[in-house]
C-alpha cells in the first residue's frame, strides 16, 4: 500500500496517473495547500520542503521500515523502480526516460508555475515577468513538439517522463498557448488525454477539491505566496 499526500495539482496528478496505470493499491491523503495543510508537522516530516505530493511505501522491496519520498519527479522514479514500469530497462531507454523526467522537472514545471503565478495570481501585472515566462513556456512546448515529431513519446515509449509533463500541458489555455500551433504536442496530448489510467488519475478532483478553480481568497494567497523560511520555523515551533 501506498501512501499518497497529494492535491488536485499538477504535481499531484503526476503521481495518481502512474499509481493508476500500474494498479498498485493507493491511499490518498489529502493535503490542502490553500488551508496551510502542507505546513503540519506531519507532513513536514516526510516532505520538508512543504510541497506535495509525497508517498509512503508501506511495503518496500526487501521489507523493513516504510520509505517516504518527497518531489515529484523522484517519486516516479522510485515506484517505475519499485514496478519495472514505465521506465526502459536498457541504458539508451532508461537514459532518455530520466533525461526528460529531469527536462520537466527543472524547466516545463517550474516556468509553468511561474507564468501561471505572473499572469494569473499575481495582483500587480509586470509585462517584463508576464511575457519573460510566457514566452519560456512556449519555447518549452516548442521543444516538446520537436521531440515528439519523430518519438511517439518523450522517451519513445510512453513513461514517467510523459506522466510527469502531462499534467503541465492540460493547462495549456491558461498557460496562454495554443496547442494548435504544435501538432505533434497536441497528437501526444490527446493519446494520453485518452488513456483511461489518466480519466480515472483526474477523477480524484473533483472528489477531493469540489468546487476548485484556482486560489481565491485573500486567506490562501497569504499561505501560498508570503511564504519565507520563517513559514517552516513557525509551523516548527508550533508543533512542539
Ligand atoms: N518540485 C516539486 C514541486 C511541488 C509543488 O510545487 N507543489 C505545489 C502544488 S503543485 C505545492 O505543494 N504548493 C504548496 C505551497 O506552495 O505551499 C515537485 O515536483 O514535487
Amino acid at each position: 500500500m501506498i501512501d499518497v499526500y497529494y492535491w488536485t495539482t499538477p504535481n499531484g496528478h503526476k503521481i495518481t496517473i502512474f499509481l493508476e496505470e500500474t494498479g498498485l493499491k493507493y491511499n490518498i491523503i489529502p493535503v490542502n495547500i490553500g488551508k496551510g495543510e502542507q505546513f503540519k508537522a506531519d507532513f513536514l516530516a516526510i516532505s520538508p520542503n512543504n510541497r506535495i505530493p509525497a508517498i509512503v511505501d508501506q511495503e518496500p522491496a526487501g521489507g523493513g521500515k516504510p520509505i517516504s519520498v518527497f518531489e515529484s519527479g523522484a517519486i516516479l522514479l522510485y515506484l517505475a523502480d519499485k514496478t519495472g514500469k514505465f521506465i526502459a530497462k536498457d541504458l539508451r531507454g532508461r537514459t532518455a526516460a530520466i533525461e526528460w523526467l529531469f527536462w520537466q522537472m527543472g524547466g516545463l514545471g517550474p516556468m509553468a508555475g511561474q507564468n501561471n503565478h505572473f499572469n494569473v495570481y499575481a495582483p500587480e501585472k509586470i509585462p517584463y515577468a508576464m511575457d519573460r515566462y510566457r514566452n519560456e513556456v512556449n519555447r518549452l512546448f516548442g521543444v516538446m513538439n520537436k521531440r515528439l515529431a519523430d518519438h511517439p513519446y518523450l522517451a519513445g515509449e510512453y513513461s514517467i517522463a510523459d506522466m510527469a509533463s502531462y499534467p503541465w500541458i492540460v493547462p495549456w489555455e491558461r498557460q496562454g498557448q495554443n496547442i494548435a500551433d504544435f501538432p505533434h504536442l497536441k497528437r501526444w496530448f490527446e493519446a494520453i488525454k485518452a488513456r483511461p489510467a489518466v480519466v480515472r488519475a483526474y477523477e480524484w478532483s473533483p472528489k477531493i477539491n469540489p468546487g476548485q478553480g484556482g486560489i481565491r481568497t485573500a486567506e490562501e494567497r497569504a499561505i501560498l505566496f508570503g511564504q519565507t523560511a520563517k513559514s517552516v520555523e513557525r509551523a516548527a515551533g508550533a508543533a512542539r
